[in-house]
């Protein structure tokens, strides 16, 4: 009853989150109306996202060379390998691989994520790595595909498969991070074998196709309250079987070398590979997610003079401090102490 009348009086935030990137069912009764869903309202906001998305990518083509668009139109990423030459590549992973710094980590299933923000002070002891994120060419891919001039986020990250005992990293299931585009990339900096939980892909799967249309509105309709935690968190899982029905072709496992920079759309189906055995995949990791229904470019928080660089560490404190007010649950993101990307984890 009364969790009944605090819903009235949060109808109207709720309502005004329509208009933002807020995607989850289960924690808004807007968002994730059954009557409205069936209606058409998860649809509409899938469809007008995406064309703010193209509107946006038309003003930024410049960023990038017509055959990387081309890449990134057939298939929503865009694979560069030898991304570095040589000698910038080395010396990068010989300054990453050895810093030591202060990480935050996740559990995820049976798989540890290993984070360390490049912020500001990070980036002042790693100029291989300054030279690659200030690079026009990383830019202008993570800002094209990304949709916006945004500052993308920075991380090194690696990923610690099999490190306990538990069920399977909700990552290996295929799955769309949100209902609108977005974009994340992976500079990896270990070689990366099929069994050994690579990146996947499913070529194509960034378009908004009828199928896949058809598909949003049914899955928006149980959303709320689907058993998949996830998936009623607004990111929606898809079995293969059903990826195939929509028309789309075979999911692609990136089982790259080192050095390689793919950079995709989050908004097509992907997951992280099941990993055949324990395996440690180490890669610079960037993020970049903004209102999709912006109708400019520019304007990004994470670009104000006090922000820029500082975007990750002022995140995860304002969640320490959210956790310690009890505003919000615990931040999945804990501190644990400093370690080198590789360092395998100490696990209690
Ligand atoms: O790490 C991966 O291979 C993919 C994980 C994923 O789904 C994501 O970062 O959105
Ligand atoms: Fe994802």
């Amino acid at each position: 009853m009364a969790s009944a009348r605090l819903s009235w009086l949060l109808a109207p935030w709720h309502v005004a989150a329509l208009a933002t990137g807020a995607k989850s069912f289960r924690d808004n009764p807007v968002i994730g109306s059954p009557s409205l869903n069936r209606a058409g309202l998860h649809i509409a906001r899938v469809r007008l996202a995406h064309r703010m998305a193209e509107w946006r990518r038309r003003a930024l083509a410049a960023l990038i060379s017509q055959e990387d668009r081309e890449a990134f139109e057939r298939d929503g990423f865009i694979l560069k390998s030898d991304f570095l030459p040589a000698a910038d590549y080395a010396a990068l992973k010989g300054q990453v691989l050895s810093f030591r710094g202060p990480v935050r980590h996740q559990f995820q299933g049976d798989a540890l994520t290993r984070r360390i923000a490049v912020d500001r002070a990070v980036l002042a002891r790693l100029p291989a790595l300054r030279g690659l994120v200030d690079s026009p060419e990383w830019l202008g891919l993570v800002r094209y595909v990304g949709s916006f001039m945004l500052e993308p986020l920075v991380y090194i990250q690696t990923i610690f498969s099999q490190v306990r005992d538990a069920s399977p990293d909700p990552q290996t299931r295929l799955h769309a991070d949100a209902f609108h585009p977005s974009v994340k990339a992976w500079f990896f900096l270990t070689d990366v074998a099929e069994e050994d939980g690579p990146f996947i892909y499913v070529p194509g799967s960034h378009r908004p196709t009828r199928r896949r249309l058809a598909w949003e509105r049914k899955a928006s309709i149980n959303a709320a309250c689907a058993s998949d935690f996830q998936s009623a968190r607004g990111s929606l899982r898809i079995t293969r079987e059903t990826v195939r029905c929509l028309g789309f072709g075979e999911p692609r496992a990136f089982a790259v070398p080192q050095n390689t920079l793919v950079v995709a759309d989050t908004v097509g189906f992907h997951a992280r590979g099941l990993s055949a055995r324990p395996s440690v995949r180490v890669e610079i990791w960037a993020y970049g997610r903004r209102n999709p229904f912006l109708p400019w470019l520019g304007l990004d928080p994470a670009a104000l003079p006090l922000v820029k660089g500082r975007a990750v560490p002022l995140y995860w404190s304002a969640m320490d401090i959210a956790e310690k007010l009890r505003l919000s649950s615990s931040n999945p993101w804990q501190s644990g102490g400093t370690a080198t990307p590789i360092e395998y984890p100490a696990i209690s």
